[in-house]
């Protein structure tokens, strides 16, 4: 209650310049026959999940400079993404990564959730980390170990997951494998593919009726030469040969430079296998930079893709689990969560407004400018006050980061958890 009344204040000393820039993009759409209204609900019932480990400092090979105040245990983490969706509302879950995240008592940490507004999205196995104490090695892989009992210590432990979960009332498991091969020759890849296929088939078996399976790919990383799921085919081809509840993930940032990700986004929905997706900004490959810091009409492009296929009742696509999967290493990282949702949400309004019936006569006609100019104009729209103003409908800030420096969050988290208190996480 404390930081609503405290957002009322801040929001009506932002109040006039709000109310300018969204009247005037009023005009503009309703010039063309938007119902602003209807956008902006649309804007409202979005909601992003935030990962547990993306609320500390990231760190590379060569370093981590944490910035104080982060969270110390799951409950200051839940904390943490609480004070994200009260200054957005539009983060209202948080995804667990066991066993960086184990949940102790139940009970309490839902109660703690609900006081917050949040539930948990996905739980997400690690067997790309030894653990101390954990009798074998993932040196050489965890699912699609050449030794069965490597193979059967990673199923238990995503079974482990699994059951963490159902005490949650998760309904996701995601799974990344960091499976694969340095050197030519390493591994024999027809094997093992078929080893991940049986050891998934035993995790599929112990998934509840209502749960998804998510099987995210990535084409290199911690291996070099080959990987077990290095793209959207073969995660694919294991969801077919699992079953209807095992769906692809689309990491953004697991694609080689210029792959046309909005393309196999479109494909992948057109066969109602796009279960979920991870948000982040890359560069070079997986960078988990802020999402839609580098290519911003891309990312646009992708956007549109969804739109297009969430809003075609012909596609059979269930709906997708959204996630930010980033790593801040020189911005605080509440802050980079918040930049990487107004990025979300100003990108998907671009595409909600987008004039579809259009778009198809274009390209029914193959008339090659119109269409490439009808997503330009989209994408030229300032939808910022969209956004500000969902987030004020919804009682949270007209400018989250603006609120967060004012309400000095995190001069007040150095001050109760310490400088030198570190997240769990990569
Ligand atoms: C791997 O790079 C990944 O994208 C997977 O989603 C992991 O679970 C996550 O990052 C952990 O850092
Ligand atoms: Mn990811």
């Amino acid at each position: 209650m404390l930081i609503q009344e405290q957002l009322l204040d801040l929001n009506e000393k932002k109040r006039a310049g709000h109310e300018f820039h969204l009247q005037y993009l009023a005009e503009i759409l309703t010039r063309k026959g938007v119902d602003i209204q209807s956008v902006i609900e649309k804007i409202k019932a979005f909601q992003v999940a935030i990962p547990s480990w993306a609320l500390g400092t990231g760190g590379t090979r060569f370093g981590r400079y944490p910035g104080g105040g982060e969270p110390r245990s799951l409950e200051e983490k839940i904390e943490d993404v609480g004070l994200l969706h009260a200054l957005n509302r539009s983060s209202d879950s948080i995804s667990l990564h066991i066993p960086w995240d184990i949940p102790g008592d139940a009970a309490a940490l839902q109660a703690l959730l609900k006081s917050h507004g949040l539930t948990i999205d996905s739980v997400n196995s690690n067997t790309f980390q030894d653990q101390s104490g954990q009798p074998l090695s993932y040196k050489f892989g965890s699912l699609s170990h050449t030794d069965a009992a490597v193979r059967r210590q990673a199923i238990e432990h995503n079974i482990t997951c699994i059951e963490h979960g159902v005490a949650l009332d998760s309904k996701v498991l995601t799974v990344w494998l960091a499976d694969g091969s340095n050197f030519p020759g390493q591994q024999h890849f027809r094997r093992a593919w078929q080893r991940t296929a049986d050891t998934l088939t035993d995790i599929y078996q112990a998934l509840p009726d209502d749960w998804t399976l998510l099987i995210e790919y990535k084409p290199y990383e911690p291996h070099f030469y080959s990987m077990v799921i290095p793209d959207w085919g073969t995660s694919l081809s294991l969801c077919q040969y699992l079953g209807k509840k095992a769906h692809v993930l689309v990491d953004l940032g697991h694609h080689l430079p210029n792959t046309n990700i909005e393309q196999i986004v479109a494909r992948l929905m057109h066969f109602g296998r796009l279960g979920g997706f991870h948000f982040n900004g890359s560069m070079y490959g997986d960078d988990d930079l802020t999402t839609g810091s580098i290519k911003p009409y891309q990312f646009f492009l992708i956007f549109n893709e969804l739109v297009d296929a969430m809003s075609d009742p012909a596609v059979k696509n269930p709906p997708l689990a959204w996630m930010i999967d980033a790593s801040h290493n020189t911005k605080d990282p509440l802050e980079d969560l918040l930049q990487s949702v107004q990025n979300i949400l100003t990108t998907y309004a671009k595409a909600l407004l987008l004039d579809r019936n259009q778009l198809e006569a274009a390209q029914q006609n193959n008339d090659v400018v119109t269409a490439e100019e009808l997503l330009r104009d989209a994408f030229a729209i300032d939808t910022r006050a969209l956004v500000a103003e969902a987030a004020r409908q919804n009682g949270g800030a007209i400018d989250p980061i603006g609120a967060f420096r004012d309400l000095k969050i995190r001069e007040n988290r150095i001050e109760k958890r310490g400088k030198k208190s570190v997240a769990t996480g990569l």
